[in-house]
């Protein structure tokens, strides 16, 4: 069984809704981490992660951390999900690509412009919405006709930094169609700790 460590509001969200593409069983187990506000509860002991972050994932006894590296993992594991393109398919590159740069570029590029006074659009910032918005050109996702788990991890950062996303174009379009998706509507149900 696949346990998921999950933190609401965070980047285990967009595991879960992974998990819900995916139509693999899983656990969740709530932890509770210190968010970028300062609120929550602060690490929790129960979380296997080595820096009781989330996401965390177990696979029996395998911890796998790294949302790009669970994303991969999750991936290929279930994958007649088809949200992998497999090794040898002329899409992987791309695909691997994505995944790699949503955490490594886009994410800090969000997070200069959040550290940007007033006004201010970081080039970095610049860059990374031009090649999204580049590589959606054709659509409907990033790998063309083929929707895969780097739409998942891509929406889910999208999502959580939409105040910073542009009001109109192909970013919120395919912010709109992903958030239609059954699956993502399921995770968001799975989010918050059951009352
Ligand atoms: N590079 C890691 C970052 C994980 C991360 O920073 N997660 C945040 C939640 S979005 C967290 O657990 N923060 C708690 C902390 O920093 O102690 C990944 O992509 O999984």
């Amino acid at each position: 069984m696949l346990t998921l460590f999950h933190a609401p509001r965070s980047r285990s969200t967009r595991i879960i809704w992974l998990l819900e593409e995916l139509g693999v069983p899983y656990q969740l187990r709530y932890v509770t981490i210190r968010y970028r506000d300062g609120s929550g509860e602060g690490p929790d002991a129960a979380n296997p992660h080595p820096d009781k972050k989330v996401p965390a994932l177990l696979d029996e006894q395998v911890l796998v951390t790294e949302s790009a590296a669970v994303a991969t993992f999750l991936a290929d594991r279930a994958s007649d999900g088809g949200l992998a393109p497999a090794i040898g398919d002329r899409d992987r590159g791309a695909y691997l690509t994505w995944l790699s740069w949503i955490e490594g570029e886009f994410g800090p590029a969000i997070g200069a412009r959040l550290g940007a006074i007033e006004g201010e659009i970081p080039p970095a910032f610049a860059a990374a919405l031009t090649r999204i918005e580049r590589a959606l050109a054709d659509g409907p996702w990033l790998l063309g006709a083929r929707f895969s788990a780097a739409d998942v991890m891509l929406g889910g950062t999208l999502g959580w930094a939409h105040q910073l996303m542009p009001n109109d174009g192909v970013i919120p379009a395919y912010l709109a169609r992903l958030t239609e998706r059954p699956a993502f509507q399921r995770a968001m149900a799975r989010d918050a700790v059951p009352a």
